[in-house]
């Protein structure tokens, strides 16, 4: 770290095409945070950078959907992000957007850059085109015939049935998604940067950062193996920045390349100073990011980087995994997700228990799962047994018996000293942590400080010296607070809300990292506030709401997705006039013993009482049927079961959520009426 005067930190430019949920917070915000509060307290220059991603596809699908302009989904988005992730209390020197003047102005800038010093390869191709809407089609507006499962509305780059990755031309009987049209191939020209001829820097650039994380390194390296291609900048789509050059039909840049460049451009925002954050060797520049975007950062932006020569490329791109909910994959489309303005309503000023949790269980080296048990766990034993019962003994003895001041220190025993000493190597181990991204190894070494303290109590047993030892008590409780007095620095960029609520406990303001370690930050005789539990217990109604949330959602969604049965094969009207189709009434009805599923049901045919066996008993009770007129196959041949003959079958009709219903006369009929 030392051989860097400042630090630019970035935390991916999400798209601002829906609100977010724990997954982005765990995936890279708040470890971007974390790292950036660490470093602000410990004195380092950092400027903290992110926004919106306001462009591309994502977008204008999303505007589609809603029936609305691109430019409505990125104000409407851009707003309930920003204050999200404020009420987190991820702290951005800047969260800005891509929609933004400057944004637009520097994107150009560094386009035409590239293109004058003739870094890209002009290419023309044949692409989809759709005549009636007068546009080129990107790979997501053509919907076609999957070729692997032969699901009809597979997309142009992917098919969401059988997750194959596919290419516009691949799809069997391509469409527009815009006008339903089959759409024509049309040669059209694109800005193409060569990878390929970047590939031997890349390497050299991959290779001297071996420090980088093996998920990271892993993929980039496969990527690197499989030989880079020239890839292209430039996209047939009016929502866009405008390529800055003529003759281009309204062509606008590929967002992944103006994307990046919002960082840059959104420093430039925040400050004059920008080019220092963008152009200094001697800056650090980190990107904090999903495992989706590592390529992006890794061999993309570090190329156009390059080929500019204007602008220093990432130290480090400490790339999270995945975070899964309950076991499932968090899908927006599904809503299988926690979100966070749903979370802030229902948990009001409980941010710190989620940013604890989300950060407990990041998933740094492998995916991981938030489940709402474990949240719950947490919460009550580590936060709340742990972290805030130590606060709360130090400062309850304190009033009780030291009238809220905190009491004069005596002399040490040996454990004392020893207790002092191991709270002084704290912050040199939790720093090393966060500044090598292991964040959840840091938040544990946060809380042994808390366990620390807690033992210290407990071995040290104020409440019983008191009775004796005054003097002794009073060396005790001036320990102990001086350790609940370190957790207010140690813990501020776990759980900044927490941490300033200590603050105000102790009157501590303004303490850098370089105090924390110290047994002296409180003086003797200092007033100290109660302001009651840092953390309280979740009851069990509350995690088991959440869940029940989750399981709505699903069901909802299941329904959503079903789908009307595809036809069987055609028959012919001999097939259909073979079956006997009558209308009955249910006289008798009891469930078939040692069968979950059936019931045994007397018909009356008008003819006769004859026995059906039908599969019912999971919807419906022996009592509810009797006297219910039913439509029943007559002629269906007997067939054993359970010890007992079935003649017929009851006709039922199936719901969409998969209850049955009778198919029913609409009036009623005589027993034995003929349904033809
Ligand atoms: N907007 C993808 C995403 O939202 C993309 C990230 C850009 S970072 C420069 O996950
Ligand atoms: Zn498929």
């Amino acid at each position: 770290m030392n051989k860097f005067k400042r630090t630019t930190v970035t935390a991916a430019l999400i798209y601002a095409n829906g609100p977010i949920h724990i997954g982005h917070l765990a995936g890279c915000y708040l470890p971007a945070d974390i790292y950036v509060r660490y470093l602000r307290s410990s004195g380092q220059d950092v400027k903290f950078i992110s926004g919106t991603d306001e462009h591309g596809v994502p977008i204008t699908i999303k505007a589609k959907k809603e029936g609305v302009t691109p430019q409505e989904v990125v104000d409407k988005y851009y707003k309930i992000i920003k204050d999200s992730f404020e009420e987190f209390g991820i702290s951005f020197d800047i969260y800005s957007r891509t929609s933004n003047k400057v944004h637009h102005e520097m994107s150009q800038d560094i386009f035409k850059n590239l293109y004058d010093k003739g870094q890209f390869i002009e290419e023309t191709t044949e692409q989809y085109f759709d005549a009636k809407s007068q546009t080129f089609l990107a790979d997501r507006y053509i919907i076609g015939t999957c070729p692997k499962c032969g699901n009809e509305s597979a997309y142009g780059d992917q098919c969401e049935r059988c997750g194959s990755t596919l290419s516009p031309t691949e799809l069997i009987n391509p469409r527009s998604a815009l006008s339903g049209e089959v759409p024509v191939m049309k040669a059209t020209k694109n800005w193409y940067l060569p990878l390929d001829k970047l590939q031997p820097m890349l390497e050299n650039y991959v290779e001297s950062h071996p420090e980088w994380k093996t998920n990271v390194l892993g993929q980039v390296k496969s990527w690197l193996k499989d030989g880079l291609r020239p890839r292209a900048m430039t996209r047939d789509l009016d929502w866009g920045i405008k390529v800055p050059l003529p003759d281009t039909d309204g062509k606008v840049m590929y967002v992944w390349f103006d994307a990046p460049i919002g960082y840059i451009s959104m420093t430039k925002e925040l400050t004059d100073q920008w080019e220092l954050y963008w152009k200094d060797p001697e800056t650090r520049l980190v990107n904090f990011i999903g495992k989706d975007n590592i390529v992006f950062h890794c061999l993309i932006f570090p190329a156009m980087c390059n080929a500019d020569g204007r602008f220093i490329m990432a130290d480090n791109v400490p790339a999270n995994e995945f975070m899964n909910l309950e076991g499932d994959k968090i899908s927006t489309s599904r809503n299988w997700a926690v979100w966070l303005h749903e979370y802030l309503r229902e948990f009001e000023g409980k941010q710190d228990i989620m940013r604890y949790v989300l950060t407990a269980s990041s998933p740094e080296t492998k995916d991981s799962d938030f489940t709402w048990n474990d949240f719950q766990t947490r919460n009550n034993s580590e936060l709340v047994g742990t972290f805030a019962n130590f606060v709360n003994r130090a400062v309850v003895l304190t009033q009780d018996n030291f009238e809220s001041k905190v009491p004069v220190r005596g002399e040490l025993t040996e454990y004392d000293i020893q207790t002092l000493a191991t709270l002084a190597e704290f912050p040199a181990k939790i720093a090393e942590s966060i500044e090598n991204y292991r964040f959840r190894e840091a938040l544990a070494l946060m809380l042994d400080v808390a366990r620390l303290g807690n033992k210290y109590l407990a071995d040290s047993a104020p409440w019983t010296v008191i009775k004796t030892d005054r003097e002794r008590t009073a060396t005790i409780m001036n320990i102990g607070l001086q350790i609940a007095a370190n957790l207010s620095i140690l813990c501020e960029p776990f759980m900044p809300f927490t941490a300033q609520k200590l603050r105000e406990m102790f009157s501590l303001e303004g303490l850098s990292w370089n105090q924390s370690g110290s047994d002296s930050l409180l003086a003797e005789g200092q007033p100290i506030k109660n302001l009651g539990h840092l953390f309280t217990k979740i009851d069990n109604s509350v995690v088991e709401a959440q869940v029940k949330k989750l399981e709505d959602a699903k069901q909802a969604n299941l329904l959503a997705g079903k789908e009307v049965p595809v036809i069987k094969e055609i028959i012919q009207y001999d097939d259909f006039s073979k079956m006997d189709i009558r209308i009955g009434t249910i006289v008798q009805a009891e469930k078939v013993a040692k069968s979950k599923k059936l019931l045994k049901l007397t018909v009356d045919d008008g003819l006769q009482q004859r026995t059906i066996l039908s599969g019912i008993a999971e919807h419906f009770s022996a009592e509810e049927v009797i006297g219910k007129q039913v439509t029943f196959l007559a002629n269906l041949a007997p067939r054993p079961m359970m010890g007992m003959t079935s003649e017929g079958m009851i006709l039922m009709a199936e719901d969409k959520d998969g209850s049955l219903a009778f198919v029913q006369p609409s009036k009623n009929v005589w027993n034995g009426g003929v349904v033809a």
